[in-house]
């Protein structure tokens, strides 16, 4: 019973824990459910979010689809616009190359225009450029209107070589009334093969002022000094160009173009189609120059151009006559292309100093600076020898730079001593009188002679008409003859000739003090009877001390 009564208990306590633990699922039970209904709900409301999102999804969708519609649109209207631009930068680039070629045109016309501006005005003020006074052009007419008919009546009288010497007389007084500070200069050429460097050898001795470019010749590999140029120091203009006109006027250059020494080259003298030297012949520019009495002419180069538009034949006489004229001549020549006197340059040398034979000529190796100092003693030992050879005189002979302005080796003389030498106020005035009288004294000597001959024949008729007198045959034939021999050698109209002569010649004389002014003319006479006076002097002694003088024979 107990047994029974314990399993019942225990089947009640476990009936009651069951309870309890059904209880508790149902409790759980409850729990989740309340869960499941949470979750059901969360559920719910995911789904409704996902049926937004979907609806939202697909409209996004379809803007994008509509959005990639409208971005292949614009892609292919950019590469429609990107054609447009390359066509369009194509079309620019034509334009430009178009535009780039029409800038060159208009300024090759720009340039034309300039030039011929230029020549414009170059030509007006030659043509008008003030004559200073008459005197040259009174002298030139003497010449033409009464020198040259008397010479064609008496043509052994005055004979073509005077008439010559007369119309150089006519040139240098011209050049002398243009621009009359020239006339106390002594003028030294330059001379040389083109590129030799004529003009730098004269800038060199040009003291610079880095501003003013017309200070300079201008310079160049091309051939550039086509009209000579005088290069002097002028108290009255510091740095000027100046034109001397053909009718013997003078033109202010850089009034035309500032810089006008650079546009004298052979390119544009031969733009003019006619010979600028022609009307320009040639041009003087003021310097600072280290020797104030020398006057220096740039010279053309001589030999062929390398530019076939280049007067070379006007070049080789315009040389030729400025050397003959001037008091000295220095000859370049380039050491950059020369290893020795190119034989050109003797042919040339000999021409002009057959013309000339006592000019002073003293020979400039220059560009020395490029050659060693053996090359150089080589280049002047084979020169010296060409010239002995070719029987040229020279007074020295040095290797310089101009560029530099550096003097190396030298011989005989240096090129400074040669140039102090000459650094020296000259008289032209007493020039001119000077070539005047000796031309004079030519034609008297010649007429005199004449007249001699002419009396000794007078003479030798007189004597033998008093012989036939004597020996009794002389008939009325023969006095008839002898007559007519005796008219024959008259001397009434070379006694004639001569005073007019001398008249002309005095008339020629008159025109200088218009020239130089009455003053200079004046002292170039009283230096000129002084001369003539030491002359005497010096004769007279020669003449009393015969002995002395043998002796020194
Ligand atoms: N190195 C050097 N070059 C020079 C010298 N003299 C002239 N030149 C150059 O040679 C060229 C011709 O000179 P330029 O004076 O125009 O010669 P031109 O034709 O005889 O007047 C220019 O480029 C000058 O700079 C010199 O002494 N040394
Ligand atoms: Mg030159």
């Amino acid at each position: 019973m107990f047994k029974f009564f314990g399993e019942k208990k225990r089947l009640r306590a476990e009936v009651a824990s069951l309870t309890q633990a059904l209880n508790d699922a149902n409790d759980e039970i409850q729990l989740k459910k309340a869960e499941i209904e949470e979750l059901q709900q969360y559920i719910e409301k995911q789904k409704k979010n996902i049926k937004n999102l979907n609806a939202e999804l697909s409209e996004k969708e379809e803007e994008i689809e509509q959005l990639e519609e409208n971005l292949s649109q614009l892609k292919k209207e950019c590469r429609q616009k990107e054609n447009e631009i390359n066509e369009l930068q194509t079309e620019i680039d034509g334009k430009n190359r178009l535009i780039d070629s029409l800038d060159r045109t208009i300024n090759k016309m720009q340039q034309e225009i300039d030039d011929a501006n230029l020549r414009l005005n170059l030509i007006s003020s030659l043509v008008s450029a003030p004559i200073k006074n008459n005197g040259a052009e009174s002298f030139n007419q003497i010449i033409q209107e009464r020198f040259i008919p008397f010479s064609q009546d008496h043509n052994s009288v005055i004979g073509g070589d005077m008439l010559l010497q007369l119309q150089n007389i006519v040139s240098e007084l011209k050049m002398i009334e243009s621009y009359p500070e020239f006339y106390q200069k002594t003028t030294i050429a330059i001379a040389g093969g083109y590129s030799a460097g004529k003009s730098r050898f004269i800038n060199s001795f040009i003291k610079q002022n880095q501003n003013d470019k017309n200070a300079n010749l201008a310079e160049g590999i091309e051939p550039t000094t086509a009209i000579p140029c005088y290069v002097l120091k002028s108290d009255n203009a510091e740095n000027a160009v100046i034109g001397r006109s053909f009718k013997g006027g003078i033109a202010q250059l850089t009034d035309i173009d500032p810089d006008f020494t650079t546009k004298l080259n052979h390119h544009f003298i031969s733009s003019f189609g006619f010979n600028l030297k022609d009307i320009m012949p040639f041009i003087f520019l003021t310097a600072d120059i280290e020797f104030e009495h020398l006057c220096f002419v740039d010279t053309p180069g001589y030999n062929p151009a390398v530019s076939s538009q280049s007067y070379t034949d006007q070049d080789m006489q315009t040389a030729q006559g400025f050397i003959e004229d001037a008091d000295a001549l220095i000859w370049l020549i380039g050491l950059d292309t020369n290893g020795t006197i190119p034989q050109s340059d003797l042919k040339f040398l000999k021409e002009a100093l057959s013309k000339n034979n006592d000019i002073n000529l003293f020979v400039v190796l220059n560009k020395a600076g490029l050659k060693s100092a053996e090359d150089r003693q080589n280049v002047m030992n084979s020169v010296i020898e060409n010239l002995d050879n070719a029987k040229i005189k020279f007074k020295g002979i040095e290797c310089y730079d101009s560029i530099k302005q550096q003097s190396y080796e030298f011989q005989k003389m240096s090129l400074m001593k040669f140039l102090t030498q000459f650094n020296k106020v000259k008289n032209k005035c007493l020039d001119i009188i000077q070539q005047l009288n000796s031309i004079k004294q030519n034609c008297n000597d010649k007429i005199n002679s004449r007249i001699e001959q002419l009396k000794n024949n007078a003479n030798t008729v007189s004597t033998l008409s008093l012989t036939m007198y004597g020996n009794g045959n002389y008939g009325d034939d023969a006095e008839e003859l002898l007559d007519q021999l005796k008219e024959e050698f008259n001397t009434h109209q070379l006694e004639n000739d001569l005073s007019q002569l001398h008249t002309l010649f005095k008339e020629l004389e008159n025109t200088l003090p218009i020239i130089f002014g009455e003053n200079n003319f004046d002292n170039a006479l009283v230096l000129l009877s002084k001369q003539a006076s030491k002359q005497a002097s010096k004769q007279a002694r020669s003449n009393k001390n015969p002995i002395r003088k043998s002796r020194k024979i």
